[in-house]
């Protein structure tokens, strides 16, 4: 019976742990120079390459990239630099 609980005990603090530390963040890019509807295209692409980015949503009219990263694996910048890597310079949203 103690062992049970015991295993379930360890177990419930494995999955806590897990989620406390793979942490899904969202940031907004605001992306210079796009000014055709493939630029869009280009830009997600390059961002969904670096390693820990989950989703990405360009937007042409705003001009925007809106992207889901997982926090323990990339950074902003990492995530900022692969769009102005491919010409098309990327900061982070003031809003
Ligand atoms: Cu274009």
């Amino acid at each position: 019976m103690n062992r049970i609980l015991l295993t379930t005990s360890v177990v419930l603090l494995i999955l806590v742990s897990a989620f406390a530390v793979a942490e899904e963040r969202t940031v907004v890019l605001n992306v210079e120079k796009m000014h055709c509807a493939l630029c869009p295209v280009t830009v997600r692409k390059a961002i969904e390459k670096v390693d820990g980015v989950k989703n990405v949503v360009v937007d042409f009219d705003r001009k925007t990239a809106t992207v889901i990263y997982d926090d323990d694996a990339t950074t902003i910048e990492r995530i900022a630099d692969a769009s102005t890597n491919v010409g098309y310079p990327a900061a982070p949203s003031r809003e």
